[in-house]
């Protein structure tokens, strides 16, 4: 075991996805975005191993070497994915999570297949982290693991981090299984949140439905410190930097807005997915027409919904739910080549993304939950010429950090969106630039590097000798 990896990162998928050549030949890429550009880095200063699912059911795959990481592949059968994955990921606990916006589904069979496959996930781990090494667990997929690998490893130092919100306890309290979930979770050293009042509704939960004995944000539990804090995730600005500076995607974000018409462009970029409020920022568009405070051509709506969950029934009917609204308002506003809203079902590369973030001068983001939201993030980081505005949701974690550049919103609250989008529509450059500095000051200083240091960092500072005597729950 002595050889085995120092530093290791478990999460539902691996970072990198099946491409297939011009010739047939399958190879892999490492997959965009944030949290696989910060982590990489580390692994391989780390001889870092990464253990998650390669993307495809029945398919079982050795461990293989690549971009420098060593990626171990954890097996999931058609059934894991459609009961694990489909069904108690992402139609129990993601719905539950964020505000109950629809309804989970409390399934048994569902849930059997969570603790098999978390079980599967733990037991790879055991398998291959070197003794006394660093245990990073990512997400609502793998909250049993932290217990069942302890189980395994005492040895180990386990840190956890979920990237989506923590209910309040009303909610969580509706699960059947919600002890089983909290002893899963406090078998880390570390569980980290998104948000102090998500970590603060952790504590709360351990102490009414366990008695834990805690302190502050400290959870104690089988003779070991449990820690809640909050490390508010970031965005690879560097990354970003580097794709808006390339002639390509400065060229190609011109030809978007003289493709759009030359009006206002307003821009949303979501997974297709009904705790993003793509309906309500939709609606309120809509009826600005209605109401004739814009006209076609004056303003034009993008929004980008990239496929996601395609197999749950929810997101199924999102999907017709919103190409109906669409069609509709289209149907009502739009005039003879002026189209009001684009809509666009589809996923794009990163430097497409960066054009059309450079091409915005309204973001909406607008979600009925959001753990912090990146694509907020994102849109700041790109615009280094300070033009632009944001509409950010007040449920998207992002607003804490942003909420003073932005324009903060209620999205159940059709009157007040449409106030605010006209607002946005029409703020002068130089307050779009002094709301813009404000953000990108945040952004800048708290990059995504930054948050993976620091949770480290706080995983591996063993914990503060109890000094005073723990409150009785
Ligand atoms: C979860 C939490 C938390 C989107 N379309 C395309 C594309 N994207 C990228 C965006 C952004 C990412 O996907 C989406 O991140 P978000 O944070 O906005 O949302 P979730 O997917 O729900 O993420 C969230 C996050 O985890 C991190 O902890 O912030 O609260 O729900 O980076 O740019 N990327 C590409 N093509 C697309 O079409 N390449």
């Amino acid at each position: 075991m002595s050889d085995g990896s120092e530093f290791v990162v478990v999460a539902n998928r691996l970072p990198v996805d099946r491409v297939v050549g011009e010739d047939g030949t399958p190879s892999w890429r490492r997959s965009p975005g944030g949290l696989v550009s910060a982590i990489a880095p580390l692994m391989r200063r780390r001889q870092g191993t990464w253990i998650g699912w390669a993307g495809k059911a029945d398919e079982k795959l050795e461990p293989f070497q690549e971009d420098g990481m060593a990626l171990v592949p954890v097996f999931q059968s058609s059934e894991d994915v459609e009961l694990y994955y489909e069904g108690f990921s992402n139609a129990t606990l993601w719905p539950l999570y964020h505000d109950v916006v629809a309804p989970p589904v409390y399934d048994r069979a569902m849930w059997d297949a969570y603790v098999r496959v978390n079980r599967r996930f733990a037991e790879v781990t055991a398998a291959v982290a070197g003794e006394g090494s660093i245990v990073w667990i990512q997400d609502y997929q793998l909250q049993l693991v932290p217990k069942m690998l302890r189980e395994l490893r005492p040895d180990l130092r386990i840190g956890f981090f979920l990237h989506i919100p923590f209910p309040p306890l009303e909610l969580f309290w509706q699960l059947p299984w919600r002890r089983q979930i909290l002893e899963g979770l406090l078998g880390a050293d570390l569980v980290g949140f998104q948000l102090p009042g998500a970590a603060s509704n952790f504590v709360r939960l351990c102490r009414r439905l366990l008695d834990a004995r805690y302190s502050k944000q400290d959870v104690y539990w089988d003779d070991r410190v449990v820690r809640a804090r909050a490390f508010p995730i970031s965005v690879d600005v560097e990354e970003l930097h580097d794709l808006i500076e390339r002639p390509d995607v400065r060229a190609r974000a011109k030809e978007i807005r003289e493709d759009l018409g030359g009006g206002t462009v307003l821009l949303g970029v979501d997974r297709l997915d009904y705790t993003k409020g793509i309906t309500q920022r939709l609606e309120a568009f809509g009826e600005l027409f209605g109401d004739g405070d814009l006209k076609p051509g004056e303003a034009v709506f993008a929004q980008i919904a990239t496929p996601s969950r395609e197999r749950v029934e929810q997101y199924q009917l999102l999907r017709d739910q919103i190409e109906q609204q669409v069609g509709r308002i289209n149907g009502e506003h739009s005039e003879l080549g002026t189209t009001v809203v684009h809509y666009l079902h589809t996923s794009y590369d990163r430097k497409e993304l960066a054009a059309l973030y450079l091409a915005a001068d309204v973001m909406v983001v607008t979600p009925l939950r959001d753990g912090m939201n990146l694509v907020a993030k994102e849109y700041v980081a790109c615009r280094d010429d300070l033009r632009g505005t944001l509409v950010l949701s007040e449920f998207a974690g992002a607003a804490g950090e942003l909420g003073r550049g932005a324009f903060l919103v209620n999205p159940y609250d059709i009157d007040g969106l449409k106030e605010t989008l006209l607002k946005a529509i029409h703020t002068e450059p130089a307050e779009q630039a002094k709301r813009m500095r404000t953000m990108r000051r945040r952004v800048q200083e708290h990059d995504v590097d930054r948050w993976a240091r620091s949770f480290l960092d706080e995983l591996e500072t063993p914990a503060e000798p109890q000094v005073a005597e723990p409150q009785p729950a």
